[in-house]
């Protein structure tokens, strides 16, 4: 078990992350407590963009982007702040399952366009074969405040035509490419024709475990069981700067969080959400 520290290509400080056999390492930037990449098993389960952008205020194409406070476009830049921001290293422990804890707080950038004091705390741990990312957040000011969260996976696949997804059948979904339409599917496999992006709304009554391929397994927390799943397709890949057209077929989103309506968080007050993926086979 061991936790390394280093700098990733543009000088981000980042960690490594490795179980004691080494058979699954993690790797995560400070900047948006990012993980890039999970290894397990020899196989890499993240899809990273190689056009992917590394630079401040600038978000990371691939790995698991931290969608907080703010799912989609409104009042703050697209999908928050927390993707774009230095997070600070907290506890980390080598002892049994390897994990570190990343933490972000308000700062006079972020009270200027979202006016709460707030800490977040992002829990990620190693486990022999799967990969667990817990988010705490702490509502730190004298008023209540709202916010959606989402971790925002990108996993690498074989080829987005020959993808199958299984566990969203009977979801009511929101079809965001077809003027957000609400629709549910009652076929047991879900797969990948053209562009796609919907947002599961399962509402926390629900969280079935979602399958990917019949090999790795997502499965979100009762307060986590929205799922959204995007892939832009062909034209949309291309128009990219940081994904192409080559990489369109690589990769499928698989979200797992909070976004059919907002958390609301009273003052003093902690909410967790987590997510966690297993390798099956
Ligand atoms: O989570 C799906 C989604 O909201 C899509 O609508 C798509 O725009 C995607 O995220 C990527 O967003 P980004 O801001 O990272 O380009």
């Amino acid at each position: 078990m061991s936790i390394t520290e280093f700098e990733y290509k543009t000088g981000f400080p980042a960690l490594r992350l490795t179980n004691s056999n080494g058979y699954s390492s993690v790797e995560i930037l400070l900047y948006g407590a990012h993980v890039l990449s999970w290894t397990t098993n020899n196989k890499q389960i993240l899809f990273l963009s190689d056009k992917a952008i590394f630079a401040p205020g600038k978000a990371i194409r691939g790995g698991i982007p931290i969608v907080w406070p703010q799912f989609g476009p409104g009042p703050l830049p697209q999908h928050g702040f927390a993707r774009v921001k230095t997070w600070r290293l907290g506890k980390t422990n080598t002892n049994g399952d390897v994990s570190v804890e990343l933490h972000l707080s308000h700062d006079e950038d972020t009270l200027k366009i979202w006016p709460h004091k707030f800490n977040l705390t992002l829990t990620i741990r190693l486990k022999e074969k799967s990969f667990y990312q817990e988010l705490t957040v702490h509502n730190e000011d004298n008023h209540t405040f709202e916010f959606t969260a989402l971790f925002h996976t990108y996993f690498t696949v074989d080829d987005i035509k020959t993808t199958n997804i299984c566990g969203l059948n009977n979801v009511t979904y929101a079809d965001k490419v077809d003027g957000s339409k609400t629709k549910t599917d009652t076929n047991k496999i879900l797969e990948f024709t053209g562009e796609t992006d919907r947002v599961y709304n399962d509402g926390g009554k629900n969280a079935n475990p979602i399958l990917i391929n019949d090999c790795i397994q997502v499965i979100g927390s009762s307060t986590t069981s929205d799922i959204v799943v995007w892939n832009p397709w062909q034209e949309k890949a291309k128009a990219s700067v940081d994904i192409g057209e080559h990489n369109f077929s690589k990769f499928v989103c698989i979200e797992v969080g909070h976004v059919h309506d907002s958390v609301k968080l009273d003052k003093d007050q902690l909410w967790k959400g987590s997510h966690e993926i297993t390798l099956l086979k």
